[in-house]
């Protein structure tokens, strides 16, 4: 059967194999562009509106292609014409309309629901520009604005339109709409993402990526902010938040008008998940329209949108819960702004005390989590650990007024893009040793029957082989770096940030560095990979990569050193690299502070790749552990509880840590000569003096732990069979960790979709 030489012919006139990359990549977009319009959207009474910020989904042809139960036929007929399916698919920008776990999950989310057969989409923006694209020079991050729309891409626009009343304008939507296939469903959802015609990408100064922030009309979806670290004061993201969930909220209301409801019964039609604070602005604006537009009163108003609305909190780091000034929102919208201040004043008539639970302080800031808490319906954390600490701390005021209003719900990854898409080799073994209904179920527990079989494990072994050579081309592609395919492949990937502590790894290369030094050579080469952007506006995260890209160079440099370590930073990470990297390491780095990865979604990706988790006790990762068992995961350091006392007690001194001998050097060394030779001053010293005087992230307290544990897990990988045996733990043991399984729960407990 071929299904592209017959449109070869009708659209380009042409045999396949004379068409060109770009030309085949169009043919292959109409084609599932056809396919997906031919499928009905999914349908039932209640349907689920996940409306967030941003979804990272990455690349989304090889996706489709699987979902829509094509990928071999195709791949196969690409190759009959001489094509491969990675040059065609290099033909297709990246959308990265996210900046890390939060998009990613609502990618994996809406993924998820469609392949279990659910009604929902999801409700974003349409920015012109994703995350921005990441460059090296001078062993320093750049940055490029990332220009994904131009070209042929997965879009169609809409006839839907909505009006936004900003306080001073009117603004008009245009709606674009991506299909959302299930893996191989009869049905289809929409991911839905609104724009603005108006939208002017001269507005950017030619080559920066800053532009005039007073033209709303002009930039309102231009970005997507950059910024995961500091909930930035800007006007701009209250401008995009409103944008976002006024449309949001016209939309489910018409549809839900359109199955049948009288507005009234809103809440049977229609429930909402918010994707953290972000979208916090829908409940007011539901009030207002449910008022204004569908003559209801203002208390059955209320009713009804905390009968629809549900949130996750993604994080309990206090610098980035949302707060906006009164005065912004007012400027933004004068009467959602009245609203809030009606919703806060009869939260208040109620509730007087405590301030924690207060939506509006006595400065005038609203508290997004607050209003989100107060009138929503339910409240949930993303693992066991951090649903756990938001009921005991960072919420513990909510929890006491709502107990039965909170969930934990442990997040998961779409097995189709993470592992069907990303490693393939792996999925054939697992369809020719266990059969094929993983595929559908996720439940990979019968592997562990072969934890004994020497042949299965070769083979396993083999699988990995062959990803750390696609990883060596890729990286040679990417950049120009080759690495040893014969290394141990230890790799942390994920927005740079101090809780994440890429500083602490670093510290330690700096002790290997000096121990390979001083005669102590790995038994097996050590190849040691970072990836992940650093917000613009973060300093400290620049220096870490600063740091890095200093030790890569200087390793790289040294013929002493250089056989046995080698350290690379991967340009640009993104959703593309994550599948080269997940499924070539052989270590997955996951060495947060205990209490501030939420739950980390990245772990997951490695672990049912089988690379073993050298973990903290935080987040996820001690489900992680839990699943696989203790002895195939490599596990340190402080615990939360401990964690959570030292900050409540300002009970950490850096100070301390580095005066040990053996820390001392390791920090010192940022500083040395040989460091200053190829670096920059500033850049190194400022990291070193924050390291030393502050360290808020307490990088320190976890070193020597970490030294030990990383000592012993090289040295245990050269025992290739145990090692094999914990990598097949983990991947028969990840079937917890597919969104399929946290979607069903969501439903369950939250959505009670028919
Ligand atoms: C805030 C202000 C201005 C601009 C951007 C932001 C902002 C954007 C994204 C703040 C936070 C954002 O994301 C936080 C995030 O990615 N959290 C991660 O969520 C994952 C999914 O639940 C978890 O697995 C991670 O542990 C958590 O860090």
């Amino acid at each position: 059967m071929t299904i592209l030489q017959p449109l070869a012919q009708q659209h380009f006139n042409r045999s396949l194999d004379e068409l060109s990359n770009q030309e085949v990549y169009q043919l292959l977009v109409q084609l599932i562009q056809e396919r997906a319009k031919d499928l009905p959207l999914f349908e039932g009474k209640k349907k689920v509106y996940y409306v967030s910020a941003e979804f990272l989904i990455g690349k989304l042809l090889s996706n489709n292609l699987l979902n829509l139960g094509i990928f071999d036929e195709v791949k196969a007929e690409l190759e009959d014409a001489d094509f491969t399916l990675e040059e065609i698919e290099a033909e297709e920008n990246e959308p990265s309309l996210g900046n890390g776990g939060l998009g990613r999950l609502a990618a994996c989310f809406i993924d998820s629901i469609a392949s279990l057969g659910l009604p929902g989409d999801g409700v974003g923006l349409n920015y012109h520009f994703g995350l921005f694209q990441q460059y090296f020079k001078h062993n320093s991050q750049f940055y490029k604005p990332d220009e994904w729309l131009p070209g042929t891409n997965f879009l169609t626009k809409s006839s839907l339109q909505f009006e936004v009343p900003f306080t001073d304008f009117t603004l008009t939507s245009t709606l674009y709409d991506i299909e959302v296939l299930g893996y191989q469903q009869s049905g289809r959802n929409r991911l839905r993402l609104f724009d603005l015609d108006s939208v002017d990408p001269e507005i950017i100064e030619p080559g920066t990526i800053s532009f005039d922030k007073e033209k709303i009309a002009e930039n309102l979806t231009l970005f997507l902010y950059p910024d995961d670290s500091d909930a930035e004061g800007e006007k701009l993201r209250v401008f995009q938040q409103y944008f976002m969930v006024s449309n949001a909220a016209q939309l489910l209301i018409q549809e839900a008008i359109e199955r049948g409801s009288n507005v009234h019964d809103l809440a049977d039609y229609a429930v909402v998940q918010i994707n953290d604070t972000h979208p916090t602005l829908i409940i007011p604006e539901l009030v207002r329209l449910l008022t204004t537009e569908h003559e209801i009163s203002f208390d059955e108003a209320v009713e009804i949108t905390q009968n629809v609305v549900a949130f996750t909190n993604h994080t309990i780091l206090a610098e980035a819960l949302e707060t906006w000034p009164m005065s912004y929102i007012e400027a933004v919208t004068s009467d959602v702004a009245a609203i809030i201040r009606q919703l806060d004043e009869r939260f208040k008539a109620e509730h007087p005390q405590p301030a924690s639970i207060q939506i509006i302080d006595d400065n005038d800031t609203v508290h997004m989590a607050s209003l989100a808490i107060n009138y929503g319906f339910s409240t949930n954390g993303v693992s066991q650990l951090h649903t756990d600490i938001l009921k005991e701390s960072t919420l513990k005021d909510f929890y006491e007024l709502y107990p039965d209003q909170f969930h934990g719900l442990t997040n998961g990854i779409t097995f189709r893009r993470w592992l069907m898409m990303a490693n393939p080799g792996l999925s054939t073994l697992l369809d020719e040793t266990i059969g094929k209904d993983w595929r559908k179920d996720s439940d990979l527990s019968a592997l562990e029957q072969f934890k004994d079989d020497d042949a299965f494990l070769a083979k396993l072994a083999d699988v990995k082989q062959v990803n750390k050579e696609a990883l060596n081309q890729f990286l040679q592609a990417n950049q120009d770096v080759t690495i040893n395919t014969n290394s141990i492949v230890d790799v942390q990937v994920k927005r740079i940030h101090e809780y994440k502590r890429q500083q602490m790894l670093a510290l330690y290369i700096i002790y290997k560095y000096f121990a390979i030094k001083g005669g102590q050579k790995p038994e097996t080469p050590i190849t040691i990979i970072f990836g992940g952007k650093a917000a613009p506006a973060y300093t400290i995260a620049q220096d870490i990569i600063h740091l890095i890209l200093n030790l890569s160079e200087l390793i790289a440099n040294d013929p002493e050193v250089s056989p046995y370590l080698q350290v690379v930073f991967v340009e640009n990470y993104n959703v593309t690299a994550g599948t080269y990297l997940f499924t070539a390491a052989d270590i997955s780095e996951q060495i947060s502070l205990a209490s501030k990865e939420a739950s980390g979604t990245g772990n997951m990706k490695f672990m049912v790749n089988g690379a073993v988790t050298l973990m903290t006790w935080d987040g996820a990762n001690i489900e992680i552990a839990e699943h696989a068992g203790l002895d195939n995961v490599y596990s340190f350091g402080r615990e939360a509880q401990e964690i959570v006392k030292l900050y409540d007690t300002d009970g950490y001194n850096a100070a301390e840590y580095y005066e040990h001998d053996t820390i001392k050097p390791l920090v010192d060394f940022i500083v040395s000569d040989e460091m200053l030779a190829i670096g920059d001053e500033e850049k190194l010293r400022r990291l070193y003096n924050d390291i030393i005087n502050k360290d808020y992230f307490m990088a320190l307290i976890d070193l020597e732990a970490f030294i030990d544990v990383k000592e012993k897990m090289y040295a245990d990988y050269t025992n290739q069979k145990a090692w094999r045996q914990k990598a097949l733990m983990n991947i028969a043991n990840a079937g917890f960790f597919s969104s399929d399984r946290v979607i069903k729960e969501y439903n369950e407990q939250i959505w009670h979709l028919d």
